[in-house]
């Protein structure tokens, strides 16, 4: 069996339960195949091995009084999976789903994606399974402040900086970073994605998406074309979705569907500028259902169905897809799907939204795949940005902070591509990212030695 090989049977067999963590090792380690052969110094100093158990992980309780003074009790984590380049970085996902399974996906994840930023950040990720929706403001309030009351003694500005993810977003960063200020008594630069009256940095909203279609940009251009005209199919209703489709129609491009985890819609004509202020007010700001998008435009609602089910079932024809909601929302049927609707480009948005299956009708369809630690990473870049601001204690003008992500996206395009030439993949940005993101972090690790 091969060194790569054994170390995923072994993953599997310590931790047969963890399925999504189990799922993110082999796609990033069978990327690394090539890896083997070129650096024998890595085997030797068994960096595969070591680059698959985390650092530490914290696991605690999270107890909070709802408004009628009932108490609940929720589970946090914290993993910090490795710190060879950088503080821990990463964000915190609130969502009933969340599982040790779940978080240790995404900090493993977070890895390679930080690393590719270029950008001095080790991966992590943390969160709860409490669930935000239906919650008051107070409540919301009370449990993020519980959360912080045990998180603040494992992070700091050095040491391990959280930000947002599914469930936490402007609203949470500030209770969050409101309740360690109090306790800690310092005002540093320990969250991301903070307001910008205390810290936060211009263009961290829309980083993500902006980044996204940035990197999508650069995928097109590679076959000589770029967005416009395009029809694009966006999954998801939150940050990510938002500026995904924003930048998408400044581009030229068509966004022409929007989801939550209630059900999807499909509009035909365009989501245009006026529709997506629509769909800011109506998630958040008001926090509520895509429904009301599809009774106030007069489109046909898809309750139950993903964005991939009704393109599937209705045969929609899209040119490029953007899955921006959540892990393995694309499987090997709706990826054979957009295919034969036309499909043939992917950017992932969301962390891990096909599965194993999918990725591989992708690769035999010669469809441009853009893989979320490439094709996301724009909104840990503008954080690892906000981070360097909080240090020099400025506020950099919006342009400037644009422009850097568009550099960042565009050297992660093209470290994707030479590290997929360079170690006999051409073309397959999977491996690419995977490969340069990899390298960085096990050279860090070998300089260490045996810790
Ligand atoms: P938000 O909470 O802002 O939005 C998430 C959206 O996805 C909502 O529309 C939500 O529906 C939908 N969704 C969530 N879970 C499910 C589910 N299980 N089934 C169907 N729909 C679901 O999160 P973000 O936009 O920040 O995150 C979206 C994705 O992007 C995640 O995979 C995240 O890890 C990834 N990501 C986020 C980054 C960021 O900076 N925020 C950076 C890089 C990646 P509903 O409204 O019903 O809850
Ligand atoms: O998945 C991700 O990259 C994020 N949720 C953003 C992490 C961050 O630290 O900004």
């Amino acid at each position: 069996m091969s060194v790569i090989q054994d170390v995923i049977a072994k993953v599997k067999e310590k931790d047969p339960e963890q399925k999504e963590f189990i799922q993110a090792v082999t796609e990033v380690l069978t990327t690394l195949e090539p890896t083997v052969e070129k650096h024998p110094e890595f085997v030797k100093a068994k960096i595969y091995e070591r680059i698959v158990e985390p650092d530490r992980v914290v696991m605690f309780r999270v107890p909070w009084e709802d408004d009628k003074g009932e108490i609940h009790v929720n589970r946090g984590f914290r993993v910090q999976f490795n710190g060879a380049i950088g503080p821990y970085k990463g964000g915190l996902r609130f969502h009933p789903s969340v599982n040790l399974s779940i978080i240790k996906f995404l900090g493993f994840e977070q890895i390679f994606k930080n690393s590719l930023t270029g950008l001095a950040m080790g991966g992590a990720k943390g969160g709860s399974d409490f669930d935000p929706k239906g919650k008051s403001d107070r409540e919301v309030m009370r449990f993020c402040y519980a959360f912080m009351r045990e998180l603040f003694r494992h992070i700091g500005p050095d040491t391990d900086v959280p930000a947002g993810d599914i469930g936490v977003g402007g609203r949470e960063i500030g209770y969050m970073y409101g309740y360690y200020k109090k306790i800690v008594n310092e005002h540093t630069g320990v969250l991301t994605g903070k307001g910008l009256e205390y810290g936060g940095s211009l263009i961290r909203p829309e980083a993500t998406g902006y980044g996204l279609v940035y990197f999508v940009h650069e995928m097109l251009a590679t076959r000589g074309t770029d967005l416009r005209g395009k029809k694009v199919a966006v999954s998801g209703a939150g940050n990510v979705a938002q500026y995904a489709i924003e930048k998408v129609n400044q581009l030229g491009g068509k966004a022409i569907t929007v989801s939550d985890s209630s059900g999807a819609v499909v509009d035909e004509a365009g989501i245009t500028p006026d529709k997506l202020a629509f769909i800011m007010e109506l998630k958040n700001v008001r926090r509520g259902r895509i429904k009301e998008y599809a009774e106030k435009y007069n489109l046909p609602y898809y309750e139950g169905k993903s964005v991939w089910d009704v393109i599937k079932e209705q045969g929609v024809k899209v040119d490029i897809a953007l899955p921006c909601a959540t892990q393995n929302e694309i499987n090997g049927e709706h990826a054979q799907a957009l295919v034969n609707n036309g499909c043939f480009c992917v950017g992932e948005g969301a962390n891990m939204p096909s599965t194993l299956d999918a990725i591989k009708i992708y690769l035999d369809n010669n469809v441009l795949y853009g893989p979320a630690k490439a094709a996301n990473a724009g909104g840990v870049a503008v954080s690892g940005l906000e981070m360097a601001q909080n240090s020099q204690r400025l506020s950099w003008p919006r342009e400037k902070v644009d422009e850097e992500l568009q550099k960042i996206m565009k050297n992660i395009h093209k470290a994707a591509l030479d590290a997929a030439e360079t170690y006999g993949q051409k073309g397959n940005y999977l491996a690419g990212a995977n490969i340069a993101g990899f390298i960085k972090v096990a050279k860090a690790m070998l300089a260490f030695g045996v810790v």
